[in-house]
């Protein structure tokens, strides 16, 4: 029996995918261990990776059909020429997703010679990744957001962030909250400059949310930006999310979790190559969403990192570690991100304004 990882058997494994509407065989099941919230698999027929086959957290996202609802209602815009096709497979009884004893379960299709990145060094990766999610917002500008529901309430809701934060503070032990003192004050002091942003004026849009560089296929061969992934935070947002999100991962070299400081980088050139890939779609963004988009690039680390912090003091019960204080560094490096992005916002608003001038 080839243990898939410490819960589930292949034959698990292979008794869910009987569930689908997929031609029957025996495939080989490989774990993706890159997320920190769902079980992902892939789906292999020998070498050759057919389905992802996950398993939705259900205490972080209570309603399952809601999220479907999403997912599937997006897909059926996010398919054009310029923009691969993700495909859901359907269970037996018709349904985009199957709920057994070990909870609620979903199936896609796999993107052939498709890849993901953690990180990147490259223009055309930082280019194409910029293309590809201004592509999506494209696509996806036409719906209607009432169609679309919370999948998790107030998700980058700074003032929600606060509260947890509060309520961590107030029951973590003191050996955590003397490890973690400097950025516990850093925490608090940015929170109060960071409470005057004001969003609501933005156009709220049907957003991905999650916009990191690793939720975006490439095509291995031609290098081509092809669609996002990880569909599960499709709601209602502002652009500034996606932005801030894209950006704090495209221009840093370093992983979320890195430990050396002086490896947490903004690089201009990478951020260059994504506007330049954002903007050579058809314009959808307003004035006021671009005057926003710096602050976004500062905004997202920091609620990442907020977030990550309070999972710490929490004792890491929201993201999967791997390690004892792996949110504790990541708290440590997203904080140290932001504070360099804040320190690049008149470049990023110079390079904003020229590459956008032609649609202000
Ligand atoms: C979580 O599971 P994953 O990696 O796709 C989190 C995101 C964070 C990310 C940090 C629902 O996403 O908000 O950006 O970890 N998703 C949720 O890497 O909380
Ligand atoms: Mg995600």
């Amino acid at each position: 029996m080839e243990l898939t990882n410490s819960t589930y058997t292949s034959e698990d494994l292979q008794e869910l995918l009987g569930c689908f509407v997929v031609e029957k065989q025996q495939f080989r099941f490989q774990p993706l261990t890159a997320g920190l919230i769902n079980e992902t698999f892939l789906v292999c027929n020998e070498d050759q990776p057919m389905y992802v086959l996950q398993r939705i957290n259900h205490a972080v996202f209570p309603d399952v059909s809601g999220l479907m609802k999403n997912v599937s209602g997006a897909l059926k815009v996010l398919n054009e020429r310029d923009y691969s096709e993700i495909r859901l497979l359907k269970t037996r009884d018709g349904s985009y997703f199957i709920k057994v004893t070990s909870g609620y379960w979903r199936l896609m299709s796999f993107i052939v010679d498709s890849t993901t990145y953690n990180t990147t060094e490259k223009e055309e990766t930082a280019f194409e990744a910029g293309r590809i999610i201004g592509n999506f917002h494209l696509l996806l500008e036409d719906q209607n957001l009432l169609e679309y529901t919370d999948t998790i309430r107030r998700f980058h809701d700074l003032s929600l962030r606060e509260q947890q934060f509060k309520s961590a503070l107030a029951t973590a032990d003191t050996f955590k909250l003397e490890t973690a003192h400097a950025h516990i004050a850093f925490a608090k002091e940015t929170l109060n400059t960071l409470k005057d942003i004001q969003l609501d004026g933005l156009k709220l849009r049907v957003c991905h949310n999650d916009t990191k560089l690793n939720n975006i296929l490439f095509s291995k061969q031609t290098g081509k930006g092809l669609c996002l992934i990880d569909l599960d935070t499709i709601m209602k947002g502002y652009f500034f999310y996606d932005f801030g999100d894209a950006i704090r991962t495209v221009v840093n070299t370093a992983p979320e979790d890195e430990k050396q400081l002086s490896h947490i980088c903004f690089k201009d050139y990478l951020f260059t190559s994504f506007v330049e890939g954002l903007a050579s779609n058809p314009s959808f963004l307003s004035e006021e969403e671009l005057e926003s988009l710096p602050m976004g690039a500062v905004f997202m680390p920091f609620i990442h990192g907020l977030r990550a912090l309070t999972d710490y003091l929490e004792n890491n019960r929201y993201y999967k570690v791997t390690y004892q204080n792996q949110n504790l560094d990541r708290c440590i490096s997203l904080f140290d991100f932001s504070k360099k992005a804040l320190d690049k916002i008149p470049f990023m608003e110079t390079e904003l304004k020229r590459l956008f001038s032609a649609s202000l």
